[in-house]
Formats: structure tokens, C-alpha cells, sequence
């Protein structure tokens, strides 16, 4: 519990959390195409702790929903400033948890965080796992997923493929795009399973016309399987690690 005292005091007195922030590449050209947001903590006594370490905790304690406005508003501050700078324009994809969408009222914080800032929605996209979309406690989530679609959000299903769900819901859920799960990437192109999972969900998707994004291409040899393969985009370290927004800021003024 003293962890979770550290985090409401890290959230009360600011300077702890921080946003990194991961390239998305188009592989037709090798275009910016986003950039996912994903915390983290610099802990004044225990360093970086991982946000697969400390959500869990804020979801057990009634935090997330604090959490979740926090990286909604610091989002949107970093977005307005990179305008206000002139730097390149990129959708931010944000990592959304079941209790923002049970708990807080993921909608308000959202609107009032885009009139705020002055950011158009179609800039700030929504990720969601399986297993958050088709949690029976946020009741009927395609409605709110729809309005959401229309206010301009986009919405993508993050770590798809390892949620214990059937693909039935991808026909009733209003979605833009999945984000193929790093397991799936890690072996390929050798390994033949993968291979197989990953042209049968290129294929599906293009069916349902919806967007794929690759996660963690680690390697040469795997951005090439899958641009033979069709899939649009890629993320992973082979292209960029999360960084800080001050570094993106530097890397973009080099190449201006
Ligand atoms: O960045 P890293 O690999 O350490 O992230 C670990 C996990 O934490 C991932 O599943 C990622 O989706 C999740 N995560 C990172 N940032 C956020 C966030 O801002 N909100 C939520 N809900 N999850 C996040
Ligand atoms: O669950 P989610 O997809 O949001 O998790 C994102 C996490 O994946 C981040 O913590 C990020 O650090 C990590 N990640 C991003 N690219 C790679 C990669 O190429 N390899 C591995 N192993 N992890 C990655
Ligand atoms: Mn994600
Ligand atoms: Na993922």
C-alpha cells in the first residue's frame, strides 16, 4: 500500500508522471502515421516503475479514473504546444482502461479536454483491448463507441488477437483499426503459424475495411514480411522506442 500512497501523491503534486511517445510508421513510404502516448512513473525513491505495474494498482484502489483524465489532459497539453510549435501533425493514440469507461465519465473528460486545448478530435484515437471492449460492466459499449466515432475520435482494439473473445463482436462494434499483437510479430516471418494468423487477420481486416498496425517489429526481416503482406503500419523498437515528447520535439527540428 505504500505504492499506492506514492501514486495519489504523485498525481497530487505533478512532475512524476510523464508521457512517452511511440512512432507509428506508414510502411507504404515510411511516413509518421502516429504516435501511441504510454506513462510512466520516475518514482522519487524506486526510479521508473512500469505502468504494467502501477495501472493494475490504480484499477484495484479507484484511481484510474484520475489516472486516465491525466493522460487525457496531458495528451491534449502536449498536442496544443507541438501546434503551437509547428511541428509535424500526428494522431496520439491513447491507452484507455476498462475503469475510464465504468467509472469516470470517459466522454466529458474527453470533450472538455479537446475545447480546453483546442485539439480536433480526429487527433486524439482511443485504444482498447478485447477484453475492456467486451467487459460486461461498461453495459452496451457500442453506442458509446459510435458517438465517440462521430465526435471524430478514432477507435482502434489494442493487443488484438489474445483476448479470449470470438471475432463476432468485430461485426457489431463500430472500430477504425487493430493493433496485431506483438506475439504474433515476434517469430515471423519463420515461423508458420504466425505467418498464417497474421496474413488471415490482413485479409479479414481488409474485408471489414479496417486499418491493421503491426506492434513490435523488432527486427528487418519482420517489416518485410509484413509490407509483402500488405499491412499498412508498423510500430515497434526496430523503428523507434517511446520516447519523451522533448526528444520527438529535437529529432523533428533535425529533420525540419
Ligand atoms: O509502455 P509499456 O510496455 O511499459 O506498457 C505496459 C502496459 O501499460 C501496456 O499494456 C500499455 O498498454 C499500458 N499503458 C501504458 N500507458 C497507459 C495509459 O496511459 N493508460 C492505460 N490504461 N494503460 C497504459
Ligand atoms: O499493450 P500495449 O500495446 O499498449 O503495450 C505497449 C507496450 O509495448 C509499451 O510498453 C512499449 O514499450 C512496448 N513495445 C513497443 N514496441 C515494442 C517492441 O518492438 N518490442 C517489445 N518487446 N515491446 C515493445
Ligand atoms: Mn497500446
Ligand atoms: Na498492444
Amino acid at each position: 500500500l505504500g505504492l499506492l500512497n506514492d501514486l495519489r501523491n504523485a498525481l497530487a503534486v505533478g512532475g512524476q508522471l510523464e508521457l512517452y511517445y511511440q512512432p507509428q510508421y506508414r510502411l507504404e513510404d515510411d511516413r509518421l502515421a502516429g504516435l501511441e502516448a504510454l506513462l510512466r512513473w520516475r518514482h522519487p525513491r524506486d526510479g521508473m516503475i512500469s505502468p504494467g505495474d502501477f495501472i493494475p494498482l490504480a484499477e484495484r484502489h479507484g484511481l484510474m479514473a484520475t489516472l486516465g483524465d491525466w493522460v487525457i489532459d496531458q495528451a491534449l497539453a502536449q498536442m496544443a504546444h507541438w501546434q503551437r510549435m509547428e511541428m509535424p501533425e500526428a494522431t496520439v493514440w491513447i491507452n484507455i482502461s476498462a475503469m475510464q469507461l465504468f467509472q469516470g465519465d470517459l466522454e466529458t473528460a474527453l470533450a472538455s479536454g479537446l475545447a480546453r486545448h483546442r485539439v480536433p478530435a480526429r487527433l486524439l484515437g482511443l485504444e482498447l483491448t478485447e477484453s475492456v471492449l467486451l467487459d460486461e460492466r461498461a453495459g452496451d459499449i457500442a453506442p458509446r463507441l459510435e458517438k465517440l466515432r462521430r465526435q471524430g475520435h478514432g477507435i482502434a482494439i489494442d493487443d488484438f488477437g489474445t483476448g479470449y473473445s470470438s471475432l463476432g463482436y468485430l461485426k457489431h462494434l463500430p472500430v477504425d483499426k487493430l493493433k496485431l499483437d506483438r506475439a504474433f510479430i515476434h517469430a515471423l516471418p519463420g515461423d508458420r503459424a504466425d505467418a498464417a494468423i497474421v496474413c488471415a487477420v490482413l485479409a479479414m481486416a481488409r474485408g471489414l475495411e479496417l486499418e491493421v498496425i503491426a506492434e513490435g517489429v523488432e527486427t528487418e526481416a519482420q517489416r518485410d514480411f509484413l509490407l509483402a503482406q500488405g499491412c499498412a503500419q508498423v510500430q515497434g523498437f526496430f523503428y523507434a522506442r517511446p520516447r519523451p515528447a522533448a526528444q520527438l520535439e529535437a529529432q523533428w527540428r533535425e529533420q525540419a
